[in-house]
């Protein structure tokens, strides 16, 4: 019995610390150590041993007890110890390393509200003009037909940089200019951000974006406006808006209207966004250009005409996209403009 407990010894010995498995070991454990394993066994027939026999084989079935399982705990162990390093290794994740993987963004959704405007009226034969955000008076105001005592010419209303100069409150400074240096014919629009003293909520803001156009030719009247509007609206939001003209006032155009269209969060139904009238108000403003503004501009009155419009970009994003706050346009949160 001393020859067969020390073959187990060996045997075992062995395929414990041979085995790289821990379903591997189990079995082994099973093999041994298991109820009707080898080992197991064994010490079942020590009751056959004579009384002399007994103790000395009995303390060796012991010790050979002792020493497997305390090798199998280690190798238990060892590969456990192995096989979570196996895991951290793998699942390692190096916040400094620099995967090079190319994140292709995209333009921010008053851009594309922009270039979109831009592209229906270049269809429409305009041109697209620039222009400083820091302009003058003169250009701003003064040859706007803007009355000397307006109250958007309060310092209270408008960025001042000095007497003469300011932050441009509408972008129709870039038409004075394209009418000084072009003169007429001209088929333009020009868009851009304008300043204008607000307190900040939902819908103002102090710094907004503004898309004007302007023509001006021999021959113009209101009915060439209300058709190109018309055109406009259609392309821009789809051929079953309708567009409503209201008249009203600016300094720089007369006749003026306000332009209504189709509510598009209802259609023309009547819902809460549009306070059941089915229109959504003031989308644009526009008119037949002032004779003054005109003459400012070296172009004679009696020989040229225009008309002229204007948005808000801003506006326009929110109603093409379903924004409710003007301030998530100008935040720069990626959470928010990923959405676009
Ligand atoms: C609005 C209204 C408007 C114009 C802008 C304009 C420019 C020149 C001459 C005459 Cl150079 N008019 N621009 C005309 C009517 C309305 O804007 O609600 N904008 C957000």
């Amino acid at each position: 019995m001393r020859e067969q407990l020390q073959a187990v010894l060996d045997t075992a010995k062995k395929e414990i610390l041979s085995t790289n498995e821990p379903s591997r070991l189990e079995e082994i454990r099973v093999q041994y150590f298991g109820k009707k394993g080898e080992l197991t066994q064994i010490l079942r027939g020590m009751g056959k041993l004579s009384a002399e026999e007994r103790p000395v084989i009995g303390s060796f079935a012991n010790e050979v007890r002792e020493e497997l399982e305390a090798l199998y705990e280690k190798r238990k162990d060892e590969l456990e110890e192995e096989q979570l390093q196996a895991q951290i290794d793998e699942e390692l994740l190096d916040v400094t390393l620099d995967k090079r993987t190319q994140r292709i963004g995209h333009r921010h959704p008053l851009l594309k509200t922009k270039e979109e405007l831009e592209d229906l009226f270049v269809e429409m034969g305009f041109t697209v003009v620039d222009g400083p955000e820091i302009d003058s008076v003169e250009n701003n105001f003064d040859a706007l037909n803007s009355p000397k005592n307006h109250p958007s010419r309060d310092l209270s209303d408008t960025f001042y940089i000095d007497a003469e100069t300011l932050l441009r409150t509408q972008t129709s400074t870039m038409q004075i200019r394209a009418m000084n240096e072009l003169g007429a014919p001209l088929r333009i629009v020009s868009s851009g951000r304008v300043f204008r003293y607000d307190d900040v909520d939902d819908t103002h803001s102090p710094m907004f974006h503004q898309f004007e156009g302007l023509v001006v030719d021999k021959g113009i009247s209101l009915a060439n406006l209300i058709e190109t509007i018309n055109i406009f609206v259609k392309e821009l939001f789809g051929e079953d808006m309708q567009v409503r003209y209201r008249p009203h006032y600016f300094p720089f155009t007369e006749p003026s209207t306000e332009v209504d269209v189709t509510c598009l969060v209802c259609r023309g139904e009547g819902c809460p966004a549009c306070n059941n009238t089915g229109w959504s108000m003031e989308l644009l403003g526009a008119g037949v250009v002032h004779p003054n503004v005109l003459r400012n501009c070296g172009i004679d009155p009696d020989v040229y005409s225009g008309f002229a419009f204007g948005m808000g970009i801003d506006r326009i994003a929110m109603v093409k996209y379903g924004i409710k706050d003007i301030r998530l346009l100008f935040e720069n949160d990626a959470r928010f403009l990923g959405q676009f």
